[in-house]
């Protein structure tokens, strides 16, 4: 099955998909393949890989490293063109919607797609949305757009509606990895109300509890990623897993 019926499946069964941002800067070696099967053990439906800015991390041995450990879609959340790897699953063909720099809207895009086509990936057309989350975020910073306000879900749901009328598969309200504040109840509840393509919200989500907040106002996909960077916190994963799939059949 493809990446993209793949998740259409889990939010139809499991009520929402959860799905891990990995950061190839972040981890790797055996303490990724302990962190991989402990994902898959726990009820994690998929992984993101990427980030805006990528250091010393590869991004290549990640994904082999989770194609090799576990039955999950490695999904590649790019951050830049060269972020890209024929391994992988699929990739969020990621366009910034919120913002009006036209390089991360279209142009990047027209580079990477003749890669994408000769790697034979299966790109996930997403309308993506900075929401602004209380300080700058490296996103913010690295594509030069200002993040939609947070009190003003008027433009999130116009914005989104836009998305979905340019035939985005899906819409993902970022707050920004490790983002002060998670994006807003109101705005999760007025996007997801407004358009009919599924709500990705991620940035910020640091428990449960605020996990299944963005479910209950309708959000489909959660996205976690620098929580489980510490592995203490690792003992929480089946929580946060339970709690997004706690409205499946
Ligand atoms: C994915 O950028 C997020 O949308 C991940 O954010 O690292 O704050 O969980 P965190």
């Amino acid at each position: 099955m493809k990446t993209y019926s793949y998740l259409l499946d889990v939010i139809e069964k499991k009520g929402a998909a959860y799905l891990i941002l990995i950061d190839p800067d972040k981890i790797s070696g055996e303490r990724l393949t302990i962190f991989i099967s402990a994902c898959e053990k726990a009820g994690v439906d998929g992984f993101l890989i990427g980030g805006s800015l990528l250091m010393d991390g590869n991004l290549e041995t990640t994904i082999t490293s989770i194609k090799k450990n576990c039955k999950l879609p490695a999904i590649i959340f790019p951050g830049a063109v060269h972020q890209l790897y024929q391994q992988a699953d699929a990739v969020l063909f990621i366009s910034l919607i919120s913002g009006r720099n036209a390089e991360h809207i279209i142009g990047k895009h027209i580079i990477a797609a003749p890669i994408i086509k000769r790697m034979e990936l299966e790109p996930i057309s997403t309308g993506y949305m900075l929401i602004e989350s209380g300080t700058k975020t490296t996103a913010e910073y690295i594509s030069g757009s200002l993040p939609i306000p947070r009190n003003k879900p008027e433009i999130a749901v116009a914005t989104a509606l836009a998305g979905q009328y340019l035939g985005m598969k899906f819409i993902y309200l970022e707050g920004g990895s490790g983002a002060q504040l998670s994006v807003p109840k109101e705005m999760v509840s007025a996007v997801s109300k407004a358009v009919d393509v599924p709500v990705i919200v991620g940035g910020g989500i640091r428990t449960p509890q605020e996990a299944f907040e963005k479910i209950e106002n309708g959000a489909k996909v959660v996205v976690t990623g620098n929580f489980f960077e510490d592995k203490k916190n690792w003992d929480l994963l089946k929580e946060f897993a339970d709690a997004i799939h706690k409205n499946g059949v």
